[in-house]
């Protein structure tokens, strides 16, 4: 499924987003960039091989980026892609959304707004072209699946009015049965 905003384009696919051919993916991170499940883990023991280690290139990365040693929504930090690099991979980006534990209301979609946000701007002053993103949010934080899917598609469509570099943005799902549910949401 596909969508055209101005001279962005914003599509959802299905797969494994350690091996997605985007040279920007995102990591739905905690604020501590701790890696300890889902995705994040995932992500972590692809592009190291070694978890720990690349948690520790990420904290070392945030702390040079941030200057802290946590960050808040909309706050990013950039990692290199490592051994993901093989599948055209050049930088993994952490923004942390919110967590919902089965609720929703306007805050945690604003949190959620501004994670995505966060990662696109940031994809835009790499000077990337192509950025991959997890339905952050709605694994271990708990956001209702097709709340998050439409806040993505509303941020996407907000965000090209300033895009420079961006022309293609992936939300990647990792089983058939949420694909074919956010293709649903989305009228497809
Ligand atoms: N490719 C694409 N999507 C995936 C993959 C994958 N390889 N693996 C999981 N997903 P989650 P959150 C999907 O829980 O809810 C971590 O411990 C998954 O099916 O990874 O933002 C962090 O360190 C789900 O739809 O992220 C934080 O502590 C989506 O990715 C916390 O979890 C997001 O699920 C963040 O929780």
């Amino acid at each position: 499924m596909e969508f055209e905003f101005g001279s962005l384009r914003f599509k959802v696919a299905q797969g494994d987003i350690t091996k997605f051919p985007a040279e920007a993916i995102v990591n739905a991170a905690n604020k501590y960039l701790e890696h300890g499940g889902g995705v994040a883990y995932a992500i972590a023991k692809a592009a190291a091989g070694d978890v720990r280690e690349y948690i520790r290139i990420s904290k070392e990365a945030m702390r040079e980026q941030i200057g802290r040693d946590y960050i808040e929504h909309g706050e990013v930090v950039v990692t290199p892609a490592m051994k993901m690099e093989q599948y055209g991979i050049e930088y993994v980006i952490h923004t942390v959304g919110p967590y919902c534990g089965g609720r929703w209301d306007e805050d945690k979609k604003e949190k959620l707004k501004k994670a995505i946000l966060g990662a696109l701007r940031k994809a835009d002053e790499l000077g990337v072209k192509t950025i991959a993103f997890p339905a952050i949010s709605a694994g271990i934080y708990g956001c209702p699946f097709e709340e998050v899917v439409k806040t993505f598609k509303e941020t996407v469509e907000e965000f090209s009015r300033e895009a420079k570099s961006v022309k293609e943005v992936y939300l990647v799902l990792y089983s058939r049965d949420s694909y074919e549910q956010a293709l649903k949401v989305l009228g497809g």
